[in-house]
């Protein structure tokens, strides 16, 4: 990695990062590409940056007349609390998994070929919902050449396994492998978990390592009823991510995903209120652990957020109405009334 940045191409980096959006991380790229010093020590990174250039404006151009990329995008606009993508081997039941989690029919699509394609669908969760994307299974003969576009914008994956096929010992690793070659890397930290091992937080990280954290669904369990059968496989392969066990069959342990992912993400849910008018108290708004006033105003309306003043707040660790400014953290349950 180059050293000796400038302090514009780091906060261009830093804005990469932060992007959700294809637009915007393409916007990114091409301020990092401007900002970085022009030579020998960032070769490298300039020819990455350029091919990630052509590949998003590509991919944002849509559909090629007769060319060989046809259909509609491959990156799920993130939607709701969160999103979480599907990965694993072939008949794992992904695509039964977030059909029932759902009310998809991504399996049973009118597309003939759905498969192939992300799926968006929404899990309910008390009063939000958490956005899941399935994909198409990663093997050792083929991982779809846009799969790692798909994950830019995931806040995590679900990593699906058939706890009864053996083979799973094999194929994990093997997607795992086929990831980290791309630069995409599940891993076991989730903000709200306890970390089961340090994180590296190296500065001159690459920019485009993808870390996700991941937790492992050991579906079929109806096949496997052993409630050991996970933690014997996680052993196995040696790895810690955490686990649920569910069935896409019999709906066992399907409940259980939501709070999870509540939890694990550390979701804060912001009420607003318009001053003088009652609050609104069935549709919060969510930000990460960490989310301020101002990130609050930013889901509001990009105009709210640019001309926030203050705030008043209600909630458990405020005083009533207390006024707070911008960077004021929100915490669950929050009722904000924006200034
Ligand atoms: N017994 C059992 N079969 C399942 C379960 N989930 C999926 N299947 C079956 O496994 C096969 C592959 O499922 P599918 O959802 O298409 O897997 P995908 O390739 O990972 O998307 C299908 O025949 C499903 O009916 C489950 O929990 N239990
Ligand atoms: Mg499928």
């Amino acid at each position: 990695m180059p050293t000796n940045v400038t302090p514009e191409y780091k906060k261009a980096e830093e804005a990469y990062r932060k992007a959700r959006e294809s637009r915007e991380r393409l916007d990114c790229l091409k301020e990092m590409l401007r900002t970085i010093p022009k030579h020998k020590g960032t070769e490298h990174l300039q020819a990455d940056i350029k091919s990630r250039i052509k590949q998003l404006s590509e991919e944002l151009a849509g559909p090629k007349k007769g060319g060989r990329r046809s259909g509609p995008s491959h990156v799920v606009r993130p939607e709701g609390a969160a999103q979480l993508c599907l990965v694993g081997p072939p008949n794992a039941g992904k695509s039964s998994l977030h059909a029932r989690l759902t009310g998809s029919h991504s399996d049973i699509g009118p597309y003939p070929y759905t498969t192939h394609l992300p799926v968006p669908g929404m899990l309910p969760y008390e009063d939000i919902h958490f956005q899941l994307v399935d994909l198409p299974p990663v093997s050792g003969d083929f991982m779809e050449p846009w799969l790692i576009n798909a994950l830019q914008p995931a806040d995590g994956v679900l990593l699906v396994i058939d706890v009864s096929d053996p083979d799973c010992l094999e194929q994990v690793p093997t997607i795992l492998e086929r990831l980290a070659e791309k630069k995409a890397y599940l891993t076991t930290a989730w903000p709200g978990l306890e970390q089961a091992e340090p994180q590296a937080t190296d500065e001159t990280e690459d920019p485009f390592r993808l870390d996700l954290p991941t937790v492992l669904i050991a579906n079929k369990s109806d096949l496997d009823p052993d409630p050991e059968e996970v933690k014997i496989l996680e052993e196995l392969l040696g790895l810690r991510y955490p686990a649920l066990t569910m069935s896409a069959k019999s709906g066992d342990g399907l409940d259980e995903l939501g709070p999870f992912l509540f939890r694990a993400l550390e979701i804060v849910r912001v009420y607003t209120k318009t001053p003088g008018k009652a609050a609104e108290k069935d549709k919060p708004f969510t930000v990460l652990r960490g989310g301020t006033v101002l990130d609050v105003a930013r889901l509001v309306h990009k105009d709210v957020a640019r001309d926030l003043k203050f705030a008043r707040i209600w909630g458990d660790e405020v005083f009533d109405g207390q006024q707070v400014g911008p960077e004021h953290l929100v915490c669950d349950g929050d009722l904000v009334e924006l200034h």
